[in-house]
């Protein structure tokens, strides 16, 4: 992916760009499924609302946030594919290892998304509780997938 500079006339930032021929995959982890699931929802309805076609978005699962990184890897080689949203949930306090799988994900993706020269997108929860990932996951607090999507389109406009 080249990226477009646009000089000070062209330039305006929040721009939403043209996505009607744009590819995505996304990654989701089946672990706490109930909010990962709800993460999905919100980011495959952001991507169509924008202006993405169904058969334009792909869809692979992982069984946990710690293989988000390696589904990211699977979706991000495939050449036609323009932008990966990697979905997850880790709840603090009730995982022993939380601190372990969030370093190794959010550095897992940052590298894939250089090395491939692609928008790679952080769609992980880091909640300490049940309650607080589900209002993140079309709560009260919004939907994490929603801003993960809007995110993977802005990168693809930039
Ligand atoms: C093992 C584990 C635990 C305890 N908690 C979570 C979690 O809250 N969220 C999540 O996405 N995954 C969890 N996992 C699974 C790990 O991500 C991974 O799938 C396993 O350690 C196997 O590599």
């Amino acid at each position: 992916m080249a990226t477009q500079l646009k000089n000070l006339c062209e330039y305006s930032s929040g721009n939403i760009p043209d996505i009607s021929d744009k590819k995505f995959a996304v990654v989701v982890s089946e672990w706490n499924e109930d909010v990962t699931e709800a993460l999905y929802e919100g980011a495959i309805s952001t991507l169509l609302k924008h202006g993405a076609k169904k058969e334009n978005i792909f869809r692979k699962d992982v069984p946990g946030s710690f293989e988000l990184s390696l589904g990211a890897q699977w979706t991000a080689e495939i050449e036609e594919i323009d932008a990966v949203i990697c979905l997850g949930c880790v709840i603090q306090g009730e995982t022993k290892h939380f601190d372990f799988i969030c370093d190794a994900v959010a550095h897992g993706i940052t590298n894939v998304s250089l090395k491939y020269n692609k928008p790679v997108i952080f769609g992980v929860l880091t909640p300490n509780t049940q309650q607080q990932a589900l209002d993140r996951a079309g709560g009260k607090h919004g939907n994490k997938g929603d801003e993960a999507a809007i995110t993977a389109i802005k990168m693809l406009g930039f």
